[in-house]
């Protein structure tokens, strides 16, 4: 029986051509490699022993879903972070991570993997403590002999723009991991090492789902992947050949790790509520519903059960009959489960922030969001394999993204004006699709375009959006290219030693 990638561990390459193929990509490769080296010279007066790279991604569909249990539709992209590592023989117990940006001064942390992450006081350094964090957590459920910790010296160069919506963060949260992995000669399977980089990033105080870990880790050139969860699995999935992705930033950065308690957490507390509370009204007792509901696919079933009685088999049906449409107060959700949120989120600090700033909890909307985008992941994954022609793919895909959006803007509510502007935009000049892509409030839009079009898109879009914010000096003309691309499915992982 044939192996599946998935199985396999991140590969070892000696040469940059099996990841950065084509002739202009492979030149910049090396330049930033040759760069890395250099600069890790300077800053370490030594060569590094390995190097792991790892990609940023664009969720195509599928969005706020991942950490509810749903399957979504994410592609690798081609910009990367690149982790150069090496362990420090002199017995100092250090670790200091540099980046190639300026931008980033230098950290130094302790080489204490049980060490608290100073959440409230964030570093950029910390993502890469996340990776530190995790492995040693992996090493001692594993019993895996590792020794006692040693001094690490560590440079980064990332080119993932960053609060972007297209997941620098687990870019560089995985390139960490498996840099130290490999720098201490553990390898694991990709699908373990996705959930395990998961794992690490909750360092952060985010409660991410899996989707851009998963991604980023098992991704295959060439091709968008159906990433399931529990267990992680990822499916290969050939897009239409005559359409392209454009990426266009909205040029309002998210920062995701600093508003988590009212956006990305809050969302995540939302759905438990919701689910917590459809539980109930569909039948399970109080204390279990609160004990065992984490997700709304956890009460899919009672939910389609009830749909079912009545001639549908639409899960969203029970959220329409069942919750209410005005956002619910503390106490009003306290009442229905006869109990107090504070004591149901009692072991998870950064969902009791969530309590402290949120005003309402809107359920209905939340939940009807989850259960539709769900399906459509589903539409979608369905429409590419049909048997219809190229130019009906690309328009059923495109409507589905479209309703995808609608959904996040107006039920989630994880929009803001400026991607609304830019998404319209998209639509005004052709594209078939076009929606919000990562957590939202900020970041960028992903558009789904006749390849053929590209050149021409970009040019509107450059017209239409960014003249008047290089007018304004917003961003400058020279790095447009990196708020505005075309992208094609690139690879995930892989570690380099030459
Ligand atoms: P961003 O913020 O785009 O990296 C986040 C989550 C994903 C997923 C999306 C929304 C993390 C690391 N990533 O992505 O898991 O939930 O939002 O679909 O928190
Ligand atoms: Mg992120």
């Amino acid at each position: 029986m044939a192996t599946n990638h998935e199985d396999l561990p991140v590969p070892t390459y000696s040469k940059l051509e099996p990841v950065y193929a084509t002739g202009s990509q492979l030149e910049e490769a090396e330049l930033r490699f040759d760069t890395v080296k250099s600069k890790f010279a300077e800053l370490f007066s030594c060569s590094p022993d390995i190097y792991a790279r790892s990609p940023g991604r664009v969720n195509l569909i599928g969005e706020h879903i991942d950490y509810e249990g749903y399957s979504v539709l994410p592609m690798a992209i081609r910009q990367d972070t690149i982790v150069a590592i090496r362990k420090r023989s002199d017995g100092e117990k250090v670790i200091r991570i540099g980046n190639v940006n300026d931008k980033y001064e230098l950290c130094t942390y302790p080489a204490d993997p049980t060490q608290e992450i100073d959440l409230k006081n964030h570093r950029w350094g910390h993502y890469f403590i996340c990776g530190y964090k995790g492995f040693y957590e992996y090493a001692k459920v594993k019993g895996l002999e590792v020794g006692p910790p040693v001094g690490l010296d560590v440079l980064v160069d990332g080119t993932v723009p960053t609060g972007s919506g297209l997941s620098s963060s687990a870019a560089f949260v995985c390139s960490s991991t498996i840099a130290i992995m490999a720098a201490f000669g553990v390898s694991l399977a990709k699908k373990e090492l996705a959930q395990l980089t998961c794992d690490c990033e909750r360092h952060i105080g985010t409660q991410s789902g899996g989707m851009d870990q998963a991604i980023s880790v098992m991704a295959r050139a060439g091709f968008a992947e159906l990433i399931d969860f529990n267990p992680i699995r990822a499916t290969d999935v050939q897009l239409p050949a005559c359409g392209a992705f454009v990426i266009a930033h909205s040029l309002a950065e998210s920062q995701k790790a600093v508003t988590a308690a009212t956006n990305y957490n809050n969302r995540v507390v939302e759905c438990r509520l919701a689910a917590i509370v459809l539980a109930i009204k569909l039948g399970k007792k109080s204390q279990e519903a609160i004990s065992e509901v984490k997700t709304l696919s956890d009460v899919e079933g009672l939910c389609v059960a009830f749909a079912d009685s009545r001639g549908s088999t639409d899960p969203g049906l029970a959220v329409k009959e069942l919750l209410n449409e005005e956002p619910y107060t503390c106490e009003d959700i306290e009442k229905i489960i006869g109990e107090k949120l504070l004591e149901v989120f009692a072991d998870s600090p950064s969902s009791l922030d969530v309590l402290k700033a949120a005003k309402h909890f809107k359920l209905f909307q939340r939940a009807s969001h989850v259960y539709s985008e769900a399906k459509r992941v589903f539409n979608f994954k369905n429409a590419v394999s049909s048997a219809s022609s190229e130019e009906e793919k690309l328009k059923k895909l495109g409507d589905l993204m479209n309703e995808s959006h609608y959904s996040c803007s107006i039920l989630y509510e994880c929009s803001c004006p400026e991607l609304e502007e830019l998404v319209k935009i998209c639509r005004d000049n052709g594209a078939f699709g076009a929606r919000l892509t990562g957590a939202g409030w900020g970041g960028c839009a992903v558009a789904l375009v006749k390849e053929s079009i590209v050149p021409q898109f970009i040019l509107n879009l450059k017209e239409q959006f960014y003249k008047s914010r290089i007018d304004n000096g917003v961003i400058k003309t020279n790095d447009l290219g990196l708020y505005v691309f075309a992208s094609k499915p690139s690879s995930g992982a892989a570690i380099f030693k030459f």
